[in-house]
């Protein structure tokens, strides 16, 4: 298996070991680990990602960027093959990436330690950060619509139009609670028609397994980069309050174990602002908390819409399984909106410590 791909970059299969590898959701991943070097290869979920060459072409035009004007931002960038190409149509014409893997690197599924939240935070604000002066207008989007919430909440419409009965009736809690938070798309709304909000180089997933850490849980750099492209810094703030706060994680059944800790939001607020306070705008900041409400919202909808459309999208292991996952979401919103007192004396508190 693989062994045209390899081929391609001068690899010999005979001296690697091929295994799966991480717990993505869309592309297929693997390790291919050699005696001296190991390296990542991934195949391109092309019913998500349509435009393999979109990813390939933003990635490029970034790597180019960074070795210009930071030629030392660890950015994991695909290798290119013998005929300088980054991205290959393989002979089962599949299109797969190889990335080189970062020795001493590890990820993690589940933040134990603020530390960890923060150390995330300032690298996704770092990213943004650097690519404050790229042209964002350069980039394509690789997949369009994909932060839309009004795209989602037609979306869940939609599918509530065709849905079986069964099906709606086994959600109806759920999508009650998707109509009781439709004020979240208001607002929604509301900034993303208010031009003191720009679009920025965001990195679209910043769920903590897309980070890679170092032995001390500090983290080295981001990876996951194919929802690079253009959008609001909402969306990468509002994945982590989404991802960090709660010990238990998206897959957890038990609604019990979906808890908020206020200290996690603290720890993401000094480190995303430690890179980004200069560069936000005042209007962007006041939505700082609002963009976990945002990302929440959206992806139990998502994972709603997808269970009502017999599992389309994510990739499932059992019956019902995009159900507990939208209803996990939901209660993570739930206690995300009753914490909101504390989130905004957080924000206050070390606002004033950086003064
Ligand atoms: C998908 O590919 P992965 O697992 O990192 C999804 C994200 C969702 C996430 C939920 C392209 O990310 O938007 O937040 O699952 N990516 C895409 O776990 O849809
Ligand atoms: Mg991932």
């Amino acid at each position: 298996m693989f062994d045209d791909i390899l081929i391609n970059f001068g690899l010999n299969v005979s001296e690697y070991h091929i295994r799966p590898f991480g717990s993505g959701l869309i592309n297929y991943t693997y390790k291919i680990s050699g005696a001296n070097h190991s390296y990542i290869l991934q195949q391109i979920n092309v019913a998500v990602f349509k435009r393999p060459d979109h990813i390939d072409s933003n990635l490029v035009l970034i790597k180019e960027y960074f070795d210009k004007h930071n030629p030392g931002y660890l950015f994991v960038a695909p290798l290119k093959n013998q005929k300088g190409k980054s991205i290959i149509q393989a002979a089962d014409g599949k299109f797969y990436r190889l990335f080189p893997f970062i020795e001493g690197s590890h990820t993690v599924n589940f933040l134990q330690d603020t530390k960890e939240a923060y150390s995330a935070a300032v690298q996704f604000g770092r990213f943004t950060r650097l690519l404050n002066h790229f042209d964002i207008s350069k980039l394509e989007y690789t997949l369009t619509d994909f932060h839309n919430l009004k795209l989602r909440v037609a979306q869940f419409e939609q599918a509530l139009k065709t849905a079986e009965p069964r099906k709606l009736e086994q959600a109806a809690k759920e999508v009650k609670a998707a109509d009781d938070h439709i004020n979240i798309l208001h607002t929604y709304n509301l900034f993303t028609t208010n031009n003191e909000i720009p679009l920025r180089v965001i990195h679209h997933d910043t769920k903590i397994n897309n980070v890679l850490f170092d032995k001390d849980q500090n983290a080295l750099c981001i990876v996951d980069l194919d929802t690079v492209m253009p959008g609001y810094y909402l969306s990468d703030v509002g994945d982590m309050m989404r991802t960090y706060l709660s010990p238990a994680n998206e897959e957890e059944k038990d609604l019990d174990k979906i808890i908020i800790r206020t200290d996690f939001f603290r720890a993401i607020y000094k480190g995303y602002m430690s890179e980004m306070s200069n560069i936000l705008t005042e209007t962007e900041k006041q939505y700082f908390t609002f963009s976990g409400k945002l990302m929440i919202y959206m992806q139990g909808l998502r994972f709603l819409t997808d269970f009502l459309n017999n599992d389309i999208y994510y990739g499932t292991q059992y019956e019902g399984h995009n159900l507990i996952r939208a209803k996990n979401q939901f209660k993570l919103l739930e206690g995300y909106i009753n914490a909101e007192p504390v989130f905004a004396e957080i924000i206050a508190g070390v606002d004033k410590e950086l003064l």
